[in-house]
Order: structure tokens, then C-alpha cells, then sequence
């Protein structure tokens, strides 16, 4: 379904058929996002015969209200209620906030709003900034483009070295965003480029002009900052967060930023990573250099977001005793409770860089004076780039609902205070996404910022639901039944085919797409599976290895440290064992490694099968791009599966014991 150049994703206008069916009276005062109520009524009205009025209204089947008084109460600025009684479904907030997410909660409800009776009920967010950061050049980078990790074209926001001139494409986003959840949006790259830099001062007017397309749907914007930017853009010899002149820059610079954007969000910070300045340089914590940034921020309410993804980049692979998964725990833990009220750490939600399988990052948990956020890659860097159907949110809500200290412990959707970040997969691609099915991914994200207990199937339900509409098919239940069959287990497919049981990356260098198993080994960014003749994995034990397993709370350091009790999944990321071992699947590890590289091929094969059954079913444009990424999706996972098979069995000489052909 397309709507003008591009795809109308989850919210095609057959979505709004119930809505837009119904007579709905709108008591809500004014304002922006009132506004934007009424305008998103109002057209589905004008598409299904329905009727929206602002007063009067006494047969009103659905009543849209804002309200100060005990009804409002309690359900915070984004929270609304929702009931029927006697013909009328009510949707109650204190704000036009919260009156449009109950708004996009009636349209994923459709017809079942409108029938029968149901008591009052409220919905929260359960966490307050729920963020997509897009790492988005203004300007082409010439090694990594314009969207650095973008396999879905050019930036949304920036078009020949400046802001888009027509951003209604960007508040189409913004509707897309909101619908599923989102209230965030950072629209730069956290590496900050010299021409980026200047987004912060003399360009502040383009970032003012994205914020305004935002905003009617309820999202905030955020800049990325480069540390150095009092250097860069303010001419001082330093950038010392404790040099006092340094800090009136920051002062001064931001005062200006909330003249041009008076809900301007804050900055997102990468530094002392992957040779962005920070405050390394003079000595200085990374307490001390976000908390310069967030005390000019305060004033205004704004928030600054600190990365953790700090590690040396220049490592020697021979030297066995550094570990760039323990650098995070490492660098910020010491500094628990340093950090400003309204500075968060944003931290990526494995140790290591957003790989198909990867423990939780032990630093989630371990800094209980200090708002968190936990960032997720929506983008597809290692998990096949937006060519392969990949569906995440099954390893999303893993982390979400993972207990870092065990027991009946919080979980880590209850301990990232700072809310859950995503780095964006979305560009200028037709269909938002390159894949048009990678927007489930997107979708996911903001329904699992929203709540992180969600279980991604139903999730996942919605989303086939709401995009395709399959009531409106010839054969609901064969579209249905097949766009889950393709999604649901894609995330374990595709760590059938890639690196075997938690080693991570065995990727093409530079732009991590395809194998090459020995990619990374011995470069200066890590080392991930010290394969040699006799076995394989990174001894990550306390015992004998790393010690990173020790960073771990509760029952976890035990439970990982031990080759006995480490799940098969995580086995090669915390142990170094002989190709025998026995797995608790009862395999040995050289034989998973052959059956489900085997598996993982035969997987795609079904699902492009399956694709291919649904086109009569499937708008041709979508199927036809769907299908044509399958061509590579196998291809690729062909030869993932013969480059590690080979591999492992040169390296360990032991034969399939099924006797397949190993190329
Ligand atoms: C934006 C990985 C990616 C980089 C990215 C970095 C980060 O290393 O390959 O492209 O830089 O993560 O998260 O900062």
C-alpha cells in the first residue's frame, strides 16, 4: 500500500477504516497535538463516511477527551484510558500527548473498539524516553556515505549538504514514530564530522526546522555533539570540561539551542570511542565531561546522553589479557553516582557491537546511582544489512526481560531509567526500511520501548495486521500464517547460517557484510574466536580467562563462568573448548557447527518458498523487492555456510559426520 513516493507502512489508510466509519466528538481544548488529532480523524472520516465534531455530539460512538480533573489523574502527560460503555468507546488523557497514542491505540484495536463493553482501563509508556538515534551525515561521508550503517538510502532528514527544503516526508516519520511509540529522535551521526559540528551553532536553524515537523507528533529532537565542539566551533585552546571557559561555551551555545528549539531534547555523546575526542585528553572522567554538558542542559530540562561504547581500538591481538568486552564495565562502573541527575548512560545492550547472539552487557544493572538507557541497533549492521529478513524483536525482548542480578531481580526493561534507544534503520528508501519487511523491526522497537514485557509475537501480530490488513485479503489466514511463518524465527535463522554459538563477528571488514571468518582476528579493534587446531572461543572465565564472566551480578558470573553452565548459545563467547566438546544439545560443537550452518541454508530456502506463495496476496511492488532480497539472502547464506564450514573443518580436520560436502 503507497501513499504519494512512499510506502504507507503500518499505517495504511485501511487502518483508520474503523475510526474513520464512526461519529467521534473530540473535547479536547487546543494545541499542537490536539490538532494533530483532529487532522488524523478527520481525514478517516473524510476516507470511511464518518463525522468528527468539537462540540455538541450527543451520539457519539467514540469520544476523544482531555481532562483535568480525577479521570486525567495519574496517567502522566503520554497516558490515556480507555473504555466502552452504552455504544460509546472513551478514550481519556490529560494531554494532547496522550490523547494521540490513545488515538493509534484504537486504530490497532479496529473494529474490536467498537464492540461490546469494556471496563476502564490505562495505559503508560513504562519508559519516558523511548529514542531512535539515526546516524545520519548531513553531508556524503566519503567512506561511509551518507547514513553511516544505512542500507535503506540517503538520509531522511538531509539532502545535498543541508536540511531538507520540503520535511513532509520527515512528518510522515514522525506519524509513523508515534504511532508505534516513539518520542525521540536524534538526527545526527554520533560520529560528528566537521560539517555535522556545525548543526550545534550556525546551523542550529536546519535542526530548528526538523523539530518542527516532529513535533506535532510528539517527538522531541536530540542533537549529536562532538566533545571537542568548543575547539571546533568556539576557536578555545581546550575543550577541558573543567576549564571554566570551556563550560561558558556549553552555557552559551546551548542557551541558543532552546532560543531556536524550545523543547529541544539534549545531546547524545560519543567519546574517547573509536577516536572521537572526550575528556581522556586532560585527564579527565567521563563523570567530569558529561556532567560540563548536562549542567548547561538543566535549565531547560534537556538531557544529556552519554555513550559507554568505549574500548581501545588499537589492541594486539596477541596480548590475551585485554578484552574489549570488559571495557565498558571497566571505564564507568568506578564512576557510579558522579554522574548529573540529568545525564544517562547510554549503553549498548551486549558487551560488544550489536552481534546476532550476545550476552547482556554486565554493566546493566551495575551502576544503581546512574540513569541508564540500553541502546539496540535497529539498523542491521551484523545482522545482514536489510538484505535478510532478520526480525529482532525476539532478541530485544531477551534483554528487555532479562534479571542481571537473577532470582526475582529487576529486569532490564525496569532498570533502563533512561529508556531505550535504537539506532534508526530507517533512510529515504520508498519503503522507509530498504526491506519492506525490516519495518517490523522499527515498529517492534517502539512497542517494546513502550512496554518492555510485550511479547514480540503479539507485536509482531499487530504489525502484519495493521500493514497488510489481512481482513481485506482474499486469504487472511494463508497471508497471515506465512508473514509469520517468514519473520518469527528469521533471528534464529540467521544465526544458524553466520557466527556459530555466541563468537560474534567473522564479518568482511569495514563493511561487516558477508563472511570472512578470520575478518577481525588479528586486527587491532579485538579478537573474537581464537580457533586453532585443537578447539575454539575466547576463555572469558574468571579462572583461567579474562575474567570479563566475573563482571556479572547474582547468579551469572557462575552461571557463565563455568563451561558446565554456560547455555550453548553463549558457549564460544565465554569458553575456549576442544571441537569434542559436548554441547547440552548433545551435539559436539564441530558438528553444530556443520548441522546448523546446514540448517540455517535450508531455512532460507523454505521461507523465500513461502514468499514466493503469497504473491498473489501481497502488493506487487512489495513482493517484488521481498523476493529479490531473498535471491541474496540465500546466496549470502550460502556462502556463510561454506566459508565457516570450510574453515572449521581445515582448522580442526575433523569430517561431517553426516558426510555433506564441505566446499
Ligand atoms: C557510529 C560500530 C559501528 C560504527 C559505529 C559504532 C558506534 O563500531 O561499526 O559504525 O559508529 O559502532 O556505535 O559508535
Amino acid at each position: 500500500m503507497r501513499t504519494g513516493d512512499f510506502d504507507a507502512a503500518w499505517l495504511p489508510p485501511a487502518a483508520f477504516r474503523a475510526v474513520g466509519r464512526r461519529r467521534t466528538l473530540l473535547r479536547a481544548g487546543d494545541g499542537p497535538l490536539v490538532d494533530t488529532v483532529h487532522g488524523e480523524v478527520a481525514d478517516a472520516c473524510g476516507r470511511f463516511g464518518g463525522r468528527v465534531v468539537r462540540d455538541g455530539g450527543e451520539d457519539a460512538e467514540l469520544v476523544l477527551e482531555v481532562t483535568g480533573g480525577p479521570a486525567g489523574a495519574g496517567l502522566g502527560d503520554e497516558g490515556f484510558a480507555l473504555a466502552r460503555r452504552g455504544g460509546t468507546t472513551t478514550v481519556t488523557a490529560s494531554g494532547g500527548r496522550g490523547l494521540l497514542y490513545g488515538l493509534f491505540h484504537v486504530v490497532r484495536l479496529g473494529e474490536d473498539a467498537f464492540r461490546g463493553e469494556r471496563p476502564r482501563e490505562e495505559h503508560r509508556p513504562a519508559l519516558a524516553v523511548r529514542m531512535l538515534d539515526h546516524w545520519d551525515n548531513v553531508a556524503v561521508h566519503p567512506v561511509m556515505g551518507q547514513v553511516e550503517r544505512g542500507y535503506a538510502g540517503g538520509s531522511l532528514f538531509w539532502a545535498d549538504g543541508r536540511a531538507r527544503g520540503d520535511l513532509g516526508r520527515v512528518r510522515a516519520y514522525g506519524r509513523l514514530l508515534a504511532a508505534c511509540g516513539v518520542n525521540a529522535v536524534a538526527v545526527n551521526n554520533v560520529n560528528v564530522h566537521e560539517t555535522e559540528a556545525h548543526l550545534l551553532t550556525d546551523r542550529i536553524g536546519e535542526v530548528a526546522a526538523i523539530a518542527d515537523a516532529l513535533r506535532p507528533y510528539g517527538i522531541r529532537t536530540h542533537l549529536s555533539v562532538t566533545f571537542a565542539a568548543p575547539m571546533v566551533l568556539g576557536s578555545l585552546p581546550t575543550a577541558d570540561p573543567l576549564d571554566a571557559a570551556v563550560r561558558a561555551w556549553w552555557r552559551g551555545a546551548t542557551a541558543r539551542v532552546y532560543e531556536a528549539i524550545g523543547d529541544f531534547g539534549g545531546y547524545v555523546v560519543k567519546a574517547d570511542s573509536e577516536g572521537r575526542p572526550g575528556p581522556f585528553a586532560y585527564g579527565r572522567s567521563h563523570a567530569d565531561g558529561a556532567n560540563a554538558l548536562a549542567a548547561a542542559l538543566e535549565p531547560y530540562g534537556g538531557t544529556v546522553h552519554w555513550r559507554t561504547f568505549v574500548y581501545d581500538h588499537h589492541q594486539d591481538w596477541r596480548d590475551r589479557s585485554t578484552d574489549r568486552a570488559r571495557a565498558a564495565y571497566d571505564h564507568f562502573t568506578p564512576l557510579d553516582g558522579e554522574f548529573a541527575p540529568n545525564a544517562v548512560l547510554q549503553v549498548k545492550h551486549g558487551p560488544m557491537d550489536f552481534q546476532v547472539r550476545e550476552p547482556v552487557s554486565p554493566l546493566i544493572g551495575a551502576m544503581p546511582r546512574t540513569r541508564l538507557a540500553v541502546e539496540v541497533q535497529a539498523t542491521q549492521e551484523y545482522t545482514g544489512q536489510q538484505r535478510h529478513v532478520c526480525w529482532l524483536g525476539p532478541m530485544w525482548s531477551e534483554v528487555l526481560r532479562f534479571r542481571p542480578e537473577g532470582g526475582s531481580g529487576p529486569r532490564v526493561g525496569e532498570l533502563a531509567r533512561g529508556g531505550l534507544v535504537a539506532v534508526s534503520n530507517a533512510g529515504d528508501d520508498p519503503f522507509w526500511t530498504g526491506h519492506p519487511l525490516a519495518q517490523a523491526n522499527l515498529y517492534t522497537f517502539g512497542r517494546l520501548a513502550w512496554d518492555p514485557r510485550a511479547d514480540p509475537g503479539a507485536v509482531l501480530d499487530e504489525w502484519i495486521r495493521l500493514t497488510f490488513t489481512p481482513e481485506r485479503s482474499a486469504d487472511p489466514v494463508r497471508l497471515t500464517d506465512g508473514l509469520h511463518a517468514v519473520l518469527d524465527g528469521s533471528w534464529a535463522t540467521y544465526e544458524k547460517y553466520t557466527a556459530p554459538l555466541g563468537v560474534g563477528f567473522m564479518v568482511q571488514p569495514g563493511h561487516h557484510y558477508g563472511p570472512s571468518v578470520d575478518g577481525y582476528e588479528y586486527s587491532p579493534w579485538g579478537t573474537y574466536h581464537f580457533a586453532d587446531r585443537d578447539g575454539v572461543g575466547v576463555d572469558r572465565s574468571t579462572a583461567t580467562g579474562t575474567g570479563y564472566a566475573g563482571q556479572y551480578a547474582g547468579p551469572w558470573a557462575e552461571v557463565y563462568g563455568s563451561v558446565e553452565t554456560c547455555p550453548d548459545e553463549l558457549l564460544l563467547f565465554f569458553h575456549h573448548v576442544p571441537y569434542g566438546h559436548v554441547l547440552h544439545s548433545g551435539r559436539t560443537v564441530i558438528q553444530h557447527i556443520y548441522d546448523t550452518r546446514f540448517e540455517g541454508v535450508a531455512e532460507v530456502e523454505e521461507a523465500r518458498r513461502v514468499w514466493a506463495g503469497l504473491a498473489d496476496l501481497v502488493d506487487p511492488a512489495r513482493h517484488a523487492r521481498v523476493a529479490e532480497r531473498y535471491e541474496e539472502q540465500l546466496r549470502s547464506a550460502r556462502e556463510w555456510r561454506d566459508q565457516v564450514n570450510s574453515y572449521f573443518l581445515r582448522k580442526s580436520g575433523v569430517p561431517d559426520a553426516r558426510g555433506r560436502t564441505i566446499h
